[in-house]
């Protein structure tokens, strides 16, 4: 169960941070690195080419501005790619999104919300949900504790408002 999250910029981190920390609630192992699209196109390349062999089953990949690191990690390999936009430019984070979302046909990623570091590790425990039962029981879980979560803030609106 191991998830590779790679990010263009460390300073991406602040908001992947989200992502690994989600991941590891969940029991999940990950391999966290910085390799850029741009700046070390080989490297990023290199990496997506044998993370399949290397045991890594789901690819999270986060990137601002003109944000190709998911698409072209997506490109080398069968594993899936979930793309995280990250709000780093003057454009607050549009460009990143369309540039992760809007992939021709045959190199699917798939896309969270600009920022949407916690969901980007949800998507992917659910994705191993799949093949590893012990991650669906712990996803029923995590399902009752928003729910509980939402339902006691109901409650204290309501009682807030008398
Ligand atoms: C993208 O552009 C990165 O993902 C990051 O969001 C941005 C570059 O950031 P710096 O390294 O210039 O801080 O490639």
């Amino acid at each position: 169960m191991k998830v590779a999250v790679i990010m263009g910029s460390d300073s991406d981190y602040p908001v992947v941070e989200k992502t690994v920390e989600t991941l590891k609630a969940f029991g999940l192992e990950t391999e966290v690195r910085v390799l850029s699209a741009h700046r070390t196109p080989d490297l990023a390349i290199d990496f997506a080419r044998k993370a399949d062999e290397n045991g890594i089953e789901v690819i999270i990949a986060a990137a601002g501005k003109a944000a190709h690191l998911p698409g072209v990690l997506a490109g080398v390999t069968i594993l899936p790619v979930i793309g995280l936009p990250i709000k780093s430019s003057t454009m607050d984070g549009m460009d990143s999104l369309l540039s992760i979302v809007q992939m021709p046909s045959g190199v699917p990623v798939a896309t969270v919300a600009i920022n949407g570091a916690e969901n980007a590790g949800l998507l992917a425990v659910q994705m191993l949900s799949i093949k590893y039962p012990d991650l669906k029981a712990k996803l029923k879980a995590h399902k009752l504790k928003m729910e509980a979560e939402v339902i006691a803030k109901d409650e204290a609106l309501q009682s807030a408002i008398k």
